[in-house]
């Protein structure tokens, strides 16, 4: 066989076999590389083309690039055509189905302490109170003195503290929110606020105690206040937030900063006063601590006890928010468990 029936035999094998036998991109690709490729068979005889005379040269070498130019372009066709197939396929096999329904981004929420807060503030809002802040890290003066505790008063050891130096600690209730307010007023002048916020004290860390928790103050001074209008107003927020339907019963008890002082508590809302292991079967929940703001502790804060007199009350809102939602560990409220916070 000649050498130009040998080209031409070997174009109608490449394009018979790339015709009949190439399924997909890669097969085609194998075959270019066998004729076309470095070491392929077409290259090869053009590599060859240098041993021949000048005019076979010329006139076979025409007939060589011609044979790889006609393959060239043919592989390129099918190239396009299986291209074409694939992306097809492809897009039968992965279609979407738009009318799925979609996937809901997950939103996050307040926590259950937070809103137990705002239905907190809610209440005291509407009823003309302002809304206070101040420092958790707070000095002795405010915590202690200017509440009528004193260094050596044996009170400090019930709200064993988180000193920092001698003189500033972590605050152990809000009331020295309470005690900035009344030094930022003018003396004697009414005051009607509530300051809520995070408070610490040296304690263990279990079911029922945190070393942090949270605490809703309140403070109503002005002239003629009355013992009467604590026990109305509280009354009222405990209607509000624990429904109307609820006892409330007030016991004397002891502060060094109110006098008279009162517990407050509410008839147990898991029995309903019946005795359960909730209320220890008392039937009653001691829910808030209030009393008569103490004359020293108007006195010290530049008030005139003569003129002015005032109530105070305070809450942990922890203890709420666990009877409102029936929830039995504190501990709940700061684990971040998202199994908890998303039942809210
Ligand atoms: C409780 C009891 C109470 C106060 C807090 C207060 C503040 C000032 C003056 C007088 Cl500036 N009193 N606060 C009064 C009575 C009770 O809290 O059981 N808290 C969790």
């Amino acid at each position: 066989m000649g050498l130009e029936e040998k080209i031409a035999a070997l174009k109608a094998q490449a394009r018979e076999t790339i015709d009949r036998h190439v399924e997909n991109l890669a097969e085609l690709n194998d075959l270019r590389v066998k004729y076309l490729g470095k070491k392929g068979e077409i290259t090869s005889l053009l590599r060859g083309l240098k041993e021949l005379n000048a005019e076979d040269r010329s006139r076979i070498g025409k007939i060589v690039n011609d044979a790889k130019n006609d393959l060239s372009e043919f592989i390129a066709k099918k190239n396009d055509e299986l291209h074409a197939r694939e992306l097809k396929e492809r897009l039968e096999s992965e279609r979407i189905d738009v009318t799925l329904p979609g996937r809901k981004a997950w939103q996050g929420h307040l926590h259950p302490l937070t809103l137990t807060l705002n239905q907190i503030k809610k209440i005291f809002l509407d009823m003309g109170f302002t809304v206070e802040e101040g420092p958790e890290i707070e000095e002795d003066y405010f915590n202690f003195e200017a509440l009528n505790l004193p260094k050596d008063h044996p009170a400090r050891d019930m709200q064993d503290s988180f000193y920092i130096t001698d003189e500033i600690l972590m605050r152990t209730q809000t009331s020295p929110v309470q005690a900035r307010t009344m030094q930022a007023h003018e003396p004697n002048s009414p005051i009607r606020m509530i300051a809520p916020g995070r408070v610490y004290r040296r304690d263990d860390y279990d079911a029922t105690h945190s070393p942090m928790f949270t605490q809703v103050e309140g403070l109503v001074i002005d002239k003629g206040i009355r013992l009467s209008d604590l026990k109305g107003t509280l009354e009222l927020f405990l209607h509000q937030i624990f429904g109307n339907d609820v006892g409330v019963r007030f016991r004397p008890s002891f502060f060094p900063f109110t006098e008279p002082s009162a517990e407050v508590d509410i008839s147990c809302v898991m029995c309903h006063g019946k005795g359960c292991r909730v209320c220890k079967g008392t039937g009653w929940l001691e829910i808030l601590g209030s009393g008569m703001v103490h004359p020293h502790v108007l006195e010290m804060s530049g008030y005139d006890s003569t003129k002015v007199s005032g109530y105070a009350f305070g809450m942990g809102v922890e203890r709420i928010a666990m009877l409102l939602y029936g929830i039995d560990d504190l501990r709940l409220f700061y684990d971040n468990d998202l199994r908890f916070l998303r039942q809210f």
